[in-house]
This record gives C-alpha cells, structure tokens and sequence, in this order.
C-alpha cells in the first residue's frame, strides 16, 4: 500500500516547510521514504481537504489518512513498532510532545518573524499575497521584521538556554541518540537555514549550530542535500 506525503509546496520545489521536515526525518527514522510526494500550495486547500486538513503535512499510509506532523509521528510509532523507535516509550512521548508544543507554539513563530520577509520570496508566486495577509496581522509588516530583525537576534539566541544546554548534556535532544524531539526543533532551524541562508540564525560556535550539522547528516544527509538543492 502506497506512502504519500503531502508537503508545502515552494517556487522552486524545496522543502521548506518546517513541519514537513519533521516528517520527512520520522519517516527516515524508520527506515520509510513516501512513494511520492504531493506538493501543495499555501492556496491549494481543496488537494488536502480529504484529510480535513488546512495545513500541510499530511501523510496517507495506506489505509490510514493522518494530518499534523505530531499525529503523523504517532502514527509512525504505532504503525512500524518493530523499527527504530521515534519516542522510546510512552513516558518519553509525553516529553517529545512538550517539546513538539514548544517547537510549534515558541519556536516556529520565533524563526517565522526573522526570516517571513525571504520566505514570501521563497513562496509559489500564487502564494505570496495569502502569505502577506494571513502573517501580517500577527507578525507586523515583513519590511518592518526585516529591519528590526539583527536587533532581536540576542534576545532569541539566550531563549534557547535549556535547548542548548540539553543537546551540550545528552548529545542530542532526544538522549544518546536522535529521536522525534531533535526532529521537532531542527524543523524550525533548518527551514531558516533554507530560506535565508545569509541571516545567521545560530552562531557558528553555538552548540546548536553543530546539533543542527549532526541533524543534517542523520539519514544519509537528507536534510543536508536539500541545502545544496
Ligand atoms: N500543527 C501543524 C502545523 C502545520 C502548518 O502550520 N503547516 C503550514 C505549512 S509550514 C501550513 O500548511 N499552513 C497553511 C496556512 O497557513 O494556510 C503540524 O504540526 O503539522
């Protein structure tokens, strides 16, 4: 039965998105890659409206149709329990799931007001105005982000304290080894690094900087290739 991920789609067919990074390195994880990959623009509801879905990710695996990137990894989890586990165990999926609401309800917001001005760039051309009026209202004029941004970079950097330290004190997010928790945060990383490869996010002698390299080696450099795409 077919894997079909359902994944933002971009002017130039990157993957951008952050939430479908996190599905695409939990597919990975378990030893899955999707027998095709449906692009879908911000304006492109109706492509996901069988999942009831406004977002993207949505992964159909077979029979089962799941949509939000946390639901997908759960399914992941449940569905191939016999491969490499994204949680290691229900005590540690209530952890990785605090940190997935960090990572979405924190994070992403926090990275989408320091590179919003390149990503409506980086956008399908159908896609810019949605993107303009639907971010707008929360973040403020891209013109305005983009000029203010250096400004904020201090501030953002110290509000990654605990996630520093934890990768300085485990190696990775999620232990010993990687897990859905790295996979959460790195999404939000990674899309910056993507879309505005110029504006560093993370100093080059942050030990995130080298969790985010050891991220895009993970899986063969799936991450990393898609930086030189
Ligand atoms: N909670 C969702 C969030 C997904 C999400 O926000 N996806 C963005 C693309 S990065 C989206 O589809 N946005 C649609 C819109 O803003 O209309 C998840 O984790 O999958």
């Amino acid at each position: 039965l077919a894997l079909v991920l359902y994944d933002l789609d971009s002017a130039d067919g990157r993957p951008l998105s952050p939430f479908g990074w996190r599905v695409r390195l939990a597919l990975a994880h378990k030893g899955l890659a999707p027998d095709e990959v449906v692009r879908v623009k911000f304006t492109e509801k109706d492509k996901i409206a069988f999942a009831q879905s406004t977002t993207t990710p949505v992964l159909v695996d077979g029979d089962a149709v799941v949509a939000d990137s946390w639901r997908i990894a759960c399914h992941l989890e449940d569905a191939y329990p016999d491969r490499p586990s994204l949680f290691g165990g229900d005590a540690a999926r209530a952890l990785a799931r605090y940190v997935n609401n960090w990572a979405g309800l924190e994070l992403t917001p926090a990275v989408a007001g320091f590179i919003l001005p390149e990503m409506a760039e980086l956008a399908c051309v159908e896609d810019r105005d949605y993107l303009r009026r639907t971010r707008e209202p929360r973040f403020g004029p891209f013109e305005k982000l983009a000029e203010s941004r250096s400004g904020r970079l201090d501030a953002f950097r110290a509000s990654l304290g605990p996630l520093r330290l934890s990768v300085r004190q485990n190696g990775w997010l999620h232990g010993a080894l990687p897990g859905f928790a790295d996979y959460a945060a790195f999404g939000a990383f990674h899309w910056a690094r993507l879309v505005a490869p110029s504006f560093d996010l993370l100093a080059a002698d942050d030990p995130l900087y080298a969790w985010r390299d050891k991220v895009c080696d993970l899986h063969d450099g799936m991450a990393r290739r898609s930086l030189a795409a």
